[in-house]
């Protein structure tokens, strides 16, 4: 077992270290295991001549190089995964009788893959999009997935519609442009033609669709599912994933920069934290509303547009999960891994939600051209950690040896095994709900307010997040060329909030709503991210500095930031050392050329006693941008007259104090304060 996986030996990892395969100081041969003499020249007919069919070794290589690429997801291509475990704080017996949820002391393997929905596998990752929040849970039953997202709500209302959806908001087929982007007259077109978009659409247009990190964003089940106990009682159930570390954003304009900077910065800053020890957490939590219940509401429960206030019905946190190491190889484990909200085990169960239902059919039939054929759960990442058992033989890459004859059930030759088991015994059995209806293609009435809680969403915005609302539809309808589509999005938004519209409408140059207006007042304040948990771990902290720095005082603020656990980086002009006063040396980890301010939560100033012309204009770039995105600046020693003597000095946020262990204490919180929208 590598360094890497020792003492992490849990069910998965242990069963993952059988196909892992370590090639260095190894004899190079071809996949026949032949030992190969010559890797770098073709078999030749003279040194001058053609190639000759008889190399095999060249044939082999270049073959499988021909064919080392597979169908990106038709939607979540992008994106990025890593292993963890999960474990329940106290027994969810009285819900559910899923194993994984009953004994704290157990630890469950997990698997989660973070993504974007629209962009191509080689697309940018901060770009305004909803992010995919994929676990799979290897328990002792078989696996659970929760292919979630981190937006409670989703576009439509009936799976039906799903490849019209996708069709819209996908680079347009004429030109194949844009690239990862909702601003395009094809998804507004959809949008407003399909109005049931209104609330998922009024999340894509805030804060949450450009999250900070995959480690600081909420994940959600979307639909109603059903947990059922030992004693066959069933709930209706949604499932939540809080962060620990928070709910946190970027701004527009520095989402931009980054997907330009650095398309893999939301990849990076997961691999780089699980690397260095800050293992992400997320509390996982559920909702739950009695079956006697289903009918209290003001909206229907099995509509996934719609969210169950968390005011109304609380979340409980019911265990936490952990993400604790890198994969070992991308393309192995999260390319071919095969997510399926059918994946069920016994006490978790489905609902007659429509746009559920189309999914328990897509996600197997996706894998069947996506991981060519029907036996991609032999592939190591998706594997049980139990024993699979039945009588499905053959197809493409077969790997399992079943022996014996007999592959059919009922039998008498092989005692009429594999045997079904009872449900007394952990057999999966269907809850028995009981259904009756016509055959009908429609909608239910119920389903019918698209806006109530697009309007509940908007209200319980604060200022500047209604600010940036207003600005993304700005944007987003500013890159629409139809005027048409311009006008009906802006009629259609009118009945979320006539103040919102219209100022959308004067900004993309369309007339103002003739009707409109919501009769909705309440609002949700947990739909909010001012009021989410608030934390300097972890924040990356941009230090600019040159040489002649006090080396003592700054090595102590340096010192401190790292104990409140924050992650300095050393910005200079060159890489290399650069020297303090007292003799000090510090490595340079960023160059003003390698490093932009939009890749850090904060700036600290110390600047140092050289007078570099350069430095000085490269620096004041930076910190401007960095305030100018209204992010925490502390400044200390010569890097505090710098700030005096502008206008940043003054305003909140930015902090200078002599006395170093004040500045440190006021620094750290204004760090965890994350953003001075006040500014
Ligand atoms: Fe998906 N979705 N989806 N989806 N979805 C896929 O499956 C689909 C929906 C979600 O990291 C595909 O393996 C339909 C809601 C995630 O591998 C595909 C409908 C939610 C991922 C598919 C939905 C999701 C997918 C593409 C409408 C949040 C990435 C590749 C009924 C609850 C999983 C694949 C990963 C992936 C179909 C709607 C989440 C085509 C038909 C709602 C996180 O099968």
């Amino acid at each position: 077992m590598s360094k890497k996986h020792q003492g992490n030996e849990n069910t998965k990892n242990k069963q993952l270290n059988l196909f892992r395969v370590d090639d260095r100081g190894k004899k190079m041969t071809t996949n026949q295991s032949l030992k190969v003499s010559e890797d770098e020249f073709s078999l030749k007919a003279g040194e001058r001549g053609p190639t000759l069919m008889e190399d095999f070794h060249f044939r082999e290589k270049m073959t499988h190089f021909d064919h080392e690429r597979i169908p990106e997801r038709v939607v979540h291509a992008r994106g990025f995964a890593a292993h963890g475990e999960f474990q329940v704080y106290e027994s969810m017996r009285k819900y559910t009788k899923a194993k994984f949820l009953q004994d704290p002391t157990v630890k469950t393997p997990v698997f989660v893959r973070f993504s974007t929905v629209v962009g191509s596998r080689g697309s940018a990752e901060t770009v305004r999009d909803v992010r995919g929040f994929a676990t799979k849970f290897y328990t002792e039953e078989g696996n659970y997935d929760l292919v979630g997202n981190n937006i409670p709500v989703f576009f439509i209302q009936d799976a039906i519609k799903f490849p019209d959806l996708v069709h819209a908001i996908k680079p347009e087929p004429h030109n194949e442009i844009p690239q990862a982007a909702s601003a395009h007259d094809t998804f507004w077109d959809f949008v407003a033609n399909n109005q049931e978009t209104a609330h998922m659409v009024m999340w894509l247009m805030s804060d949450r669709a450009i999250p900070r990190s995959f480690r600081m964003m909420e994940g959600f089940g979307v639909h109603t599912f059903r947990l059922v106990n030992e004693q066959g009682e069933a709930f209706f159930a949604k499932f939540h994933w809080k962060p620990k570390l928070g709910t946190h954003s970027l701004v527009w304009d520095e989402a931009q920069k980054i997907a330009g900077d650095d398309p893999d910065f939301h990849r990076r800053d997961l691999w780089e934290n699980i690397e260095k020890g800050n293992y992400p957490e997320f509390e996982l939590g559920v909702q739950i509303i009695r079956e006697e219940d289903e009918f209290m509401f003001d909206f229907d429960i099995l509509d996934a547009t719609k969210i169950w206030p968390e005011e109304i019905v609380p979340v409980h946190l019911i265990g936490k999960m952990t993400l604790n190491r890198n994969v070992d190889n991308v393309f192995a484990e999260t390319e071919q891994v095969a997510f399926h909200p059918g994946h069920v085990v016994p006490g978790i169960d489905f609902t007659n939600d429509p746009l559920l239902q189309g999914r328990l059919f897509s996600y197997t039939d996706t894998q069947l051209i996506r991981l060519g054929g029907p036996n991609f759960h032999e592939i190591p990442i998706n594997r049980p950690v139990c024993p699979f058992h039945n009588n499905q033989r053959d197809g493409y890459h077969r790997q399992t040896i079943n022996q014996g004859k007999v592959s059919y059930h009922r039998n008498s030759l092989a005692g009429n095994t594999p045997t079904p088991v009872p449900e007394e015994e952990g057999g999966f059995k269907h809850y028995q709900e009981k259904v009756e209806g016509r055959k009908i293609r429609s909608r239910s009435e119920s389903f019918k307010d698209h806006f109530s809680q697009a309007t509940l969403f908007w209200n319980s915005m604060t200022k500047p997040e209604k600010e940036h609302i207003i600005d993304a539809f700005s944007f987003e309808l500013g890159m629409v060329k139809s005027e048409s589509v311009r006008q009906q999005v802006v009629d259609m938004f009118a009945h979320v909030s006539l103040p919102l519209a219209t100022t959308v409408a004067k900004n993309i140059g369309v007339r103002a709503p003739k009707g409109g207006g919501s009769h909705v007042t309440t609002s949700s304040p947990a739909l909010s991210q001012e009021y989410t948990k608030k934390s300097a771990a972890t924040r990356k902290v941009a230090v600019i500095i040159t040489d002649g720095f006090n080396g003592s005082e700054v090595g102590f603020v340096l010192n401190e930031l790292v104990k409140r656990g924050m992650q300095p980086e050393i910005i200079s002009e060159s890489l290399g050392k650069i020297q303090g006063s007292d003799g000090t040396l510090l490595e340079v980890n960023y160059t003003f050329l390698t490093a932009d301010s939009v890749i850090f939560d904060a700036v600290y100033v110390v600047r140092g006693s050289s007078k570099h012309k350069k430095f000085n204009k490269d620096a004041g770039l930076f910190i401007y941008e960095a305030f100018s995105h209204y992010k925490p600046i502390g400044a200390t020693h010569e890097g505090k007259q710098w700030l005096e003597s502008n206008e940043m000095g003054q305003s909140p946020g930015v902090v200078m104090a002599d006395n170093l262990n004040l500045f440190v204490e006021e620094f750290t919180k204004s760090v965890a304060h994350h953003r001075f929208w006040e500014r």
